[in-house]
């Protein structure tokens, strides 16, 4: 079978996919492919090792439709219509646990630096603006037993949920599909309504997929439910908040600030005035950029391949209608 690999993903995967016998084409770039290019490509292989830059919709599909398997490199899958790759047979695989820490670790790294406007303090030394001390300048909000609000208490939910524990003994909410009970017993957690989520976080952190329930629901009328004195954290899907809403929720402090580690659109414009916020932090979506998320998502995506090329049940398939 004929592998594609679509990104210059870390070899360990590679080298799997070799060893197991298969044929690999590896797009050597780290520029992504064009979507031309990944069309035409696709055509030449069976299994395509996707990643969520990757806009992999009907019309994708319907034009590669001989694919056998669609192996991709996220926990996530908005980018792929799954309705019709399961329409047209192709099964979906994605890497889940492999981020977990590492994404739980950015939400945990943006809160505090929002908390305490590190990344504009970061700016203000540059522009050789240090200044004198001012006691009322600067200052910040302490964390130690708030209540942190989890929009999703799934993995990475629950990882983060933990680091606030552990870390500030903050007060656990949570607003899911279902109920957690594992994580009401461990991190003394309570599930609330969405509205009570809402009124009681003093961080709302988002850690659900980007679907059409969550697409935009973080807008301009969730963000005036809000404290005035809150922070929101969204490291899931730019798609999951307005980002229009969430600049003028800033602007007119309706809410504290903004830890993102995602946004909509992606790579976001250098003028957008979220950047030159005070209570702002910002990463390029470096949520699993970690050596071993990494090499453990290079590991997901060839295991999932291989067990798919072997006819064996694969673990991590997303698209059971197949
Ligand atoms: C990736 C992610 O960096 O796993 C996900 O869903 O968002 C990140 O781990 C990105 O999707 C690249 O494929």
């Amino acid at each position: 079978m004929k592998v594609l690999v679509s990104l210059n993903f870390p070899p360990l995967g590679i080298e799997m996919l070799k060893q197991e016998g298969l044929d690999v084409t590896v797009w050597k770039n780290d520029i992504p492919m064009t979507r031309e290019e990944l069309i035409q490509a696709t055509k030449e292989h069976d299994i395509l090792l996707s990643s969520s830059i990757y806009t992999l919709d009907a019309d994708f599909l319907e034009k590669n439709k001989h694919l056998k398997l669609i192996s991709q490199f996220a926990v996530g899958y908005n980018n792929i219509d799954i309705e019709k790759a399961t329409e047209l047979g192709i099964p979906v695989t994605n890497t889940p646990n492999a981020m977990t820490d590492a994404t739980a670790d950015i939400a945990f790294a943006l809160m505090l630096a929002v908390s305490r406007k590190m990344f504009h303090m970061h700016k203000t030394i540059i522009s050789g603006d240090w200044g004198h001390f001012r006691p009322q300048a600067n200052l910040g909000m302490e964390l130690k037993g708030k209540t942190v609000g989890i929009f999703g208490m799934g993995r990475i939910g629950s990882e983060f949920a933990r680091r606030c524990l552990g870390a500030y003994n903050m007060k656990v909410i949570y607003h899911n599909r279902r109920p957690n009970t594992e994580m009401e017993k461990e991190l003394n957690a309570s599930y609330v309504s969405f509205e009570e989520l809402l009124k009681e976080s003093d961080v709302l952190s988002v850690h659900a997929g980007l679907s059409n329930e969550t697409k935009g629901l973080f807008n301009a009328d969730v963000f005036s439910k809000m404290k005035s004195s809150a922070i929101f954290i969204n490291t899931a899907r730019g798609g999951l908040h307005h980002e229009k809403s969430l600049i003028e929720a800033l602007q007119n402090k309706v809410i504290w600030g903004a830890g993102l580690d995602v946004t909509n659109p992606e790579p976001m414009n250098k003028d957008n005035p979220l950047l030159n916020m005070e209570n702002v932090a910002i990463t390029p979506h470096i949520g699993s950029a970690t050596v071993e998320s990494r090499n453990e998502m290079s590991r997901l995506v060839a295991l999932n391949i291989i067990q798919f090329s072997r006819g064996e049940p694969l673990t991590n398939l997303v698209s059971p209608g197949v």
